[in-house]
């Protein structure tokens, strides 16, 4: 039984006592006890792979703040480390593949990888699961196709990922290719998630914003909307929520809203009443306050909540930064913003719902 509901009725329209939090990486560096289990793992991709130690990360930040949502703790590049490019994380690096598809050859023979190459991420689903024990939901993700193949093409993070957008121009029937085994093999990934445990899923689309307007509907909107249509849409007489978030893509939340998912992450550039306007009110929004502030004294923080809490007053929204907390940021400050933010939007969400109620009983009469 699920004792923390807030997440998955705000997403299906449902009314909550107030918005549920959560935070992008809210398991990561800027917790001491994370760097601790990092370390005992010896790497990260070995933090991933160890059901038991990744299942500790995910409860950390649930021990520290009264969160409404934990979200797995893998990373969106194990299904392109499953097709054979060769993950790596260096220290200070970020991630690196010792195999990139920087020619036709290896283009051509990227394949769907076999789904028991990521058992151990849908181990780690499960065992996350049965230790949350009901407390919050756990949020299972993937990256889009577009980002993924941001990496594999670059083969590491590199200022607008150059080679992709270059192999988009010059030989865009290649970035098909990789684009159409991506949506497969994501479709399968979050399938998997979903039968392991997970309650909601997340697509990251992090780079999908430095495409231009068309580039973005072609190759990142359109396969994360075959995806969306291919997901399970209940499991175990639940239904599965999706969350579509497109970092820089604040101009054409019009079209994500028109997708099939149930909600949208803003990042911090969008006005978040503006946003509303654009989507409409049936949809839920997350977001979206900078990761940046967090840093900020407790005046600017609480200046930013009760902006934000104003703004989404009698909305479906599910409170979140912008994108992912950085290392080094306060904790002390991350609570400080929890606690401020539950307090200031208790009770706002459920008046609205009264007035949806009302509406739609009029509607009824008439
Ligand atoms: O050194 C370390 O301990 C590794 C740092 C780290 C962490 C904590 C990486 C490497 N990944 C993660 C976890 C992670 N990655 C989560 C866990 C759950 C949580 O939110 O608590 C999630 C959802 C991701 C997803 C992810 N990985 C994205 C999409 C979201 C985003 O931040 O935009 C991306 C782009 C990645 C790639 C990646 N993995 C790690 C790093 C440092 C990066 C970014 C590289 C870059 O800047 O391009």
């Amino acid at each position: 039984m699920l004792q923390n509901r807030r997440l998955l009725d705000v997403l299906n329209g449902q009314s909550v006592d107030r918005p549920p939090v959560w935070l992008m990486r809210q398991a990561g560096r800027y917790l001491p006890e994370y760097n601790a289990t990092r370390a005992k793992a010896g790497s990260f991709m070995a933090l991933c792979k160890n059901a038991e130690l990744a299942t500790e990360v995910v409860l950390q930040p649930l021990e520290r703040f009264p969160l409404d949502a934990a979200i797995l703790f893998s990373d969106i590049l194990t299904v392109p480390d499953a097709m054979g490019l060769g993950l790596d994380f260096q220290q200070g690096e970020g991630p690196v593949f010792a195999r990139p598809l920087q020619d036709e050859v290896a283009v051509k023979a990227l394949a769907v990888p076999d789904m028991s190459s990521l058992r151990y991420v849908f181990d780690a689903v499960s065992t996350m699961r049965k230790a949350l024990a009901g407390r919050v939901p756990l949020i299972g993700f993937s990256g889009s196709p577009f980002t993924l193949a941001c990496y594999m093409v670059q083969g590491r993070s590199e200022e607008g990922f150059p080679q992709l957008r270059q192999m988009m121009y010059r030989r865009p029937d290649l970035l098909e290719h990789i684009i159409s085994v991506n949506t497969e093999a994501v479709v399968q990934y979050l399938t998997e998630q979903v039968k392991a445990g997970a309650q909601a899923l997340m697509l990251f689309d992090t780079w999908g914003g430095l495409l231009s307007a068309h580039d973005y509907q072609r190759w990142s909107l359109e396969p994360m909307r075959q995806i969306i249509a291919r997901l399970p849409k209940e499991h175990e007489g639940e239904r599965i929520p999706v969350i579509l978030f497109t970092k820089g893509g604040g101009t054409w939340l019009k079209s994500m809203a028109a997708s099939g998912v149930q909600g949208i992450g803003l990042d911090w550039t969008v006005d978040v009443s503006w946003a509303r306007e654009q989507v409409g009110e049936s949809l839920c929004l997350q977001g979206n306050l900078d990761p940046q502030l967090l840093f900020g004294s407790h005046q600017a923080i609480d200046e930013a909540v009760d902006r934000l809490a104003k703004a989404v007053r009698g909305t479906q929204h599910i409170i979140n930064l912008g994108h992912g907390i950085q290392p080094g940021t306060p904790i002390e400050a991350v609570a400080h913003f929890v606690k401020q933010i539950q307090e200031k939007t208790m009770g706002s969400v459920a008046k609205v719902n009264e007035r949806t109620k009302v509406r739609s009983r009029s509607a009824a009469v008439l």
